[in-house]
């Protein structure tokens, strides 16, 4: 093999193993979304996210359902993930587990109620380190309910 060869292989493997990454993938709102779950709250009225940190990548289409079972309201509430992230849709499930409102645009803060679910669909767009995630109900804050979020 000589030298041209060899650099038409490296050319080769340049092209079918970088380039098309580079290449625009198309629209990325409309990947299978990956499921992650959180409870804001639980049975026993813990001022609590379950789980706490949160772990995003750019470019990947999330579908992050929080779930209230407590008794009482709490806020999903985090301007930097809401600065960070584009939103393809907010979902809000009835009792029964099924779709009963959609809701188009930019979200900044969830409000769940007891026994209530609802689905932020969103792209990160950015990478960041944020530990600005919490329940913005009066004390929620203070009791715990904190978390934080990092975009890779
Ligand atoms: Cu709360």
């Amino acid at each position: 093999m000589n030298n041209k060869s060899i650099s038409l292989i490296f050319a080769l493997i340049f092209c079918f193993g970088f380039i098309p990454s580079a290449i625009a993938a198309g629209d990325l709102t409309k990947q299978t979304p990956i499921e992650v779950k959180v409870m804001l709250g639980d049975t026993k009225d813990a001022l609590r996210f379950s789980p706490e940190q949160l772990s995003f990548e750019t470019g990947k289409l999330y579908k992050l359902v929080l779930h209230n079972a407590s008794s009482m309201k709490h806020y999903f509430s985090s301007a930097g993930l809401a600065r960070s992230v584009f939103t393809r849709k907010t979902q809000v499930l009835g009792a029964d587990g099924k779709t009963i409102a959609e809701i188009k645009g930019t979200i900044r803060e969830i409000e769940v109620y007891p026994g209530g679910t609802a689905e932020w669909w969103f792209v990160p767009l950015q990478t960041a380190d944020l530990k600005d995630l919490k329940c913005t109900i009066k004390g929620h804050t203070e009791a715990g309910m904190v978390g934080s979020i990092v975009i890779k």
